[in-house]
């Protein structure tokens, strides 16, 4: 039986990790049956959430976790394309783990308010004397990770517009396709989605949300997924821009 260890559902998503919700998704999509465990960063075997052990087997990172089931279960994800869309499938998949989820972790982390909103309850269970140093610690870790990452070091306005413009090309390449390759979900809809509906949570007030929020063919595209994958979690394509009642930021306007 496959054990999937990830931080457990937070703000309102089946886990506050993109890459968590996109294994699971991944093990869903597959058919494979699954159960899923809270898991220990210390005990992880890079340190990272998630990994998955397999009757013994432990493959850590979101992407092995893909490459272990298709191989072990006969699995493949990417039936039906090419070879280019498959390249596309890949590029794409790779500027939302590497690019766009460096400006989540950026707004979900260092704006003060939405740390409040968010990660701050990651913290609850560290004894309260010892809690601000340990959140000073780790908010520290964090931005070095940033800083070395290199997305911390621009202008908010300049990290805005290359989150933006990921954010564009998500739904530019979607269209009005079902799914990002087409009419059938393939592995690269796992990460879509899973950094989509990160950047939509309703409990974070950031510009990259009001950037998703007005794309009504990525919030549709989320939608069509949790009903497919995560029913029970029917309202992951956020609110829709008129709900959230905010005009478009000068610097998005087109
Ligand atoms: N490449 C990894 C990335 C996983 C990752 O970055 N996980 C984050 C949570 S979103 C984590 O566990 N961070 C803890 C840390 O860096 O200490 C994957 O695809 O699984």
């Amino acid at each position: 039986m496959i054990t999937l260890y990830g931080f457990g559902p937070a703000f309102g998503l089946p886990d506050p990790s993109p890459f968590v919700t996109k294994a699971e998704t991944l093990l869903k999509m597959a058919g494979v049956p699954y159960r899923t465990a809270l898991g220990n960063l210390r005990k992880a075997p890079k340190g990272k959430l998630p990994y998955m052990d397999d009757d013994g087997a432990v493959i850590a990172d979101s992407t092995f976790i893909r490459w272990h089931i298709e191989k072990k279960y006969g699995v493949e994800l990417d039936r039906g394309l090419s070879d280019e869309q498959r390249a596309v499938a890949w590029a794409f998949e790779k500027m939302a783990e590497e690019h766009l989820y460096w400006a989540l972790v950026h707004a979900r982390w260092v704006d003060d308010a939405n740390f409040d909103r968010g990660p701050r309850q990651f913290f609850a269970s560290v004894p309260a004397p010892a809690r601000p140093l340990v959140i000073a610690m780790v908010r520290r870790g964090v931005r070095r990770a940033l800083h070395a990452q290199g997305l911390s070091r621009h202008t908010p306005d300049e990290l805005l517009r290359l989150g933006r413009r990921s954010i564009d090309a998500l739904a530019d390449h979607l269209g009005g396709k079902p799914f990002f390759m087409g009419p059938l979900p393939t592995a690269v809809d796992a990460t879509v989605f899973a950094f989509v509906c990160s950047a939509l949570c309703p409990q974070f007030v950031t510009p990259l949300r009001t950037a998703a929020e007005h794309h009504d063919n990525l919030r549709r595209y989320v939608g069509r997924m949790a009903a497919r994958y995560y029913p029970g979690y029917p309202d992951l394509a956020g609110a829709k821009p008129a709900e959230a009642g905010r005009p478009l930021p000068e610097t998005l306007r087109a």
